[in-house]
């Protein structure tokens, strides 16, 4: 006998239209979109602890039948998602539309399972930094969609830009970007692999050494690009106003950014001070040409070459007046149009880009290349596309998703009647990113939407004082907007893009072809050693002893090794099995070293032997054979 309701029962009392009106009620008529008063309460959606708790939009009813993202058990995705991992630093690999979760990809991160941040190869990417903040993922193009071979993320805590070579699903270059902080947007080129263009979304004194520090009006940001195959940095272009997302066109030309402080201001207040900010628009051809012709500086001890774009539009930038604290800018897949939204102004920006020559030209002014601004909700963030000419735009303070029409947006903005809004749905709750299959390509198929939800109050178990974020799986397929999947998730992927199956091709043993082997096959040239046969202790003099070792299940190729207390020891370790999923992993009791090594991998690791002598078992850590609890044997430390 428990007062206390079933979830069904409380959930059934709330009352839910009052809400939807009072959204309605704040809509206003086409044009009136600059400088709303409505503007001083978005932050309340930034402290969803004060909302009332009978709140909450309930779910939708339940549906019976099989939702459209069943994936029977044995069956498999139709595509890959790959979620940014926020705070974790990492990258996911998620099944779609079932929403399984399929791998972890450890990036900026230590991981136990893996050994990242620990083996020889992941310190030297990392250099000694174990933190970051994953914000955005993309892969790489060729013509206009993905080719395939990368993916890139950010680092917003450090600054970096990280791939992860796709093959193996493995990060393989970490690179930091020079004179900037809080790096957040990242957008690759979409014609081929060339330039991935990284925003640096926090303005700093430039240079950054203790001048100017209490100075804001003499800070500036970075506008930076790197090769997306060499991942060097190239160049970079310094602005006054700060770049938050990032977009590229599908030609090459331009890259996009948007500003949200205008204002240039350091506090809350100073950055929301103003009506419009900035959409930036980069000319990609004219930064070139001036870096190639060496109209450049450099910026501390950076080499990288600078354009001091800061100040009035030029050849090189040119800033298009938005309302209010834009957020995301996306480009939709007929490449035409650029959609900023507005964050602080219930309105999506739609600049036509072949409009831009012309601003840049000054046959027309920058703000003309804005054909439309429909009302899409308060506090609109990212958009997604489908294949129909409809926008999806993430909604965050009304908890919506909102369909709307881009050719509609666009006969409104010009005085016809067209309504472009087509539907909308409630999400759980707190929409940050959005995107749909295969959205941000030219071969956007509009079937799957996601809808990356900051919280999820209580939709789920409770399970402490943290809740999970949700990402919900939307089917776009028809004319509305119907969720289909609740998809608890663990801090805090902010994007994701929905890729096509067929697209990845991942290799089931090691080829190894990765970076990483040079350094690996170098030492062994070195040691005059064969790395897949060799199973040998080698000191080096000193206190140094490298170990090669080979794995088989379920053994590996030396039962027992000595070394002297203190010793710096490096095992470095070959998988010979030459079977899909035969992984081993190497795991020194006592020591701090687990590491995982792929079927015809090798992997290494360095560490220091115990200053206390005695016998230290060292174990496979990957399940990988009926004896895999026997695949194991003692390292003696010696006095
Ligand atoms: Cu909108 Cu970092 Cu892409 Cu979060 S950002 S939501
Ligand atoms: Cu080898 Cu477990």
């Amino acid at each position: 006998m428990t007062e206390k309701k079933t979830p069904t029962e409380a959930t059934s009392e709330v009352v839910v239209p009052e809400r939807t009106n009072s959204r309605r009620r704040f809509l206003m008529g086409a044009g009136a979109v600059v400088g709303t008063s409505a503007v001083a309460w978005p932050m309340a959606g930034c402290q969803p602890a004060a909302e009332p708790a009978a709140t909450p939009t309930p779910a939708a009813a339940p549906a019976h039948k099989a939702p459209s993202s069943h994936v029977a058990p044995g069956q498999m995705d139709d595509y890959y998602g790959f979620w940014s991992g926020g705070q974790s630093g990492e990258v996911r690999i998620m099944g779609v539309p079932s929403m399984r979760e399929l791998k972890r990809i450890p990036v900026f991160n230590r991981e136990s399972a893996t050994g990242w941040g620990a083996t020889d190869f992941s310190k030297k990417l990392l250099g000694g930094r174990m933190a970051g903040d994953t914000h955005h993922v993309h892969l790489s193009y060729k013509d206009g969609t993905y080719d395939g071979r990368y993916a890139y993320v950010n680092d917003k805590l450090t600054a970096r830009l990280a791939r992860i070579r796709l093959a193996t699903m493995e990060c393989d270059k970490i690179v930091e970007i020079p004179n900037s902080q809080g790096t957040h947007g990242i957008f690759p080129q979409r014609h081929k692999t060339g330039l991935v263009l990284c925003n640096s979304e926090f303005r700093t004194p430039q240079v950054n050494d203790g001048r100017d520090m209490k100075d804001p009006s003499k800070y500036a940001a970075m506008h930076t690009a790197v090769d997306g195959e060499t991942m060097e940095v190239k160049w970079q272009v310094m602005v006054e106003g700060n770049l938050d997302l990032c977009a590229t066109d599908y030609e090459g030309k331009y890259s996009f950014a948007c500003c949200y402080n205008s204002e240039g201001g350091v506090t809350l207040e100073e950055m929301m001070a103003a009506d419009l900010d900035h959409l930036y628009v980069f000319n990609l051809a004219e930064i070139e040409k001036a870096v190639a012709e060496g109209k450049t500086i450099t910026v501390g001890n950076s080499k990288v070459p600078v354009v001091d774009a800061r100040g009035a539009d030029s050849v090189y930038v040119m800033r298009i007046p938005v309302p209010k604290s834009p957020h995301g800018v996306n480009i939709d897949p007929t490449g035409k149009y650029a959609c900023c939204a507005g964050k602080l102004s219930p309105t999506v920006s739609v600049v036509q880009i072949d409009k831009i020559a012309d601003a840049f030209a000054g046959k027309i002014k920058p703000r003309d290349c804005v054909v439309a601004e429909p009302e899409v909700g308060l506090g609109p963030l990212h958009t997604a596309f489908d294949n129909r000419g409809n926008a999806y735009t993430s909604i965050f303070i009304d908890s919506v998703m909102t369909k709307w029409n881009i050719a509609d947006a666009i006969d409104q903005y010009g005085g016809g009647s067209a309504n472009p809004i087509r539907a909308k749905v409630d999400v759980h709750y707190q929409v940050g990113h959005t995107n749909a299959s295969m959205s941000e390509t030219k071969e956007a198929d509009g079937k799957w939407l996601v809808a990356l939800c900051k919280f999820s109050k209580d939709r789920f178990l409770p399970v402490g004082m943290l809740h999970p974020e949700n990402d919900q799986l939307i089917d776009i397929s028809g004319d509305q907007l119907e969720v289909v999947h609740d998809g608890p998730t663990f801090s805090e992927p902010h994007d994701a893009v929905i890729v096509r199956r067929d697209i990845i091709e991942t290799i089931q043993v090691q080829d190894r072809k990765d970076e990483r082997f040079a350094m690996y096959e170098a030492w062994a040239k070195e040691d005059g050693v064969e790395l897949q046969s060799t199973n040998k202790v080698i000191r080096k003099g000193g206190n140094k002893v490298r170990i090669y070792i080979t794995s088989q299940a379920p053994k590996f190729g030396m039962n027992e090794f000595s070394v002297k207390a203190g010793d710096e020891v490096q095992i470095i370790m070959s998988n010979i099995d030459n079977v899909q999923d035969l992984t081993h992993g190497f795991a020194m009791c006592q020591h701090d070293v687990s590491m995982i090594v792929n079927a015809q991998d090798t992997q290494s690791i360095t560490f220091t032997a115990s200053s206390q002598p005695g016998v230290y078992w060292y174990y496979c850590n990957w399940f990988c054979h009926a004896l895999h609890l026997e695949m194991r044997g003692r390292m003696f430390v010696e006095a």
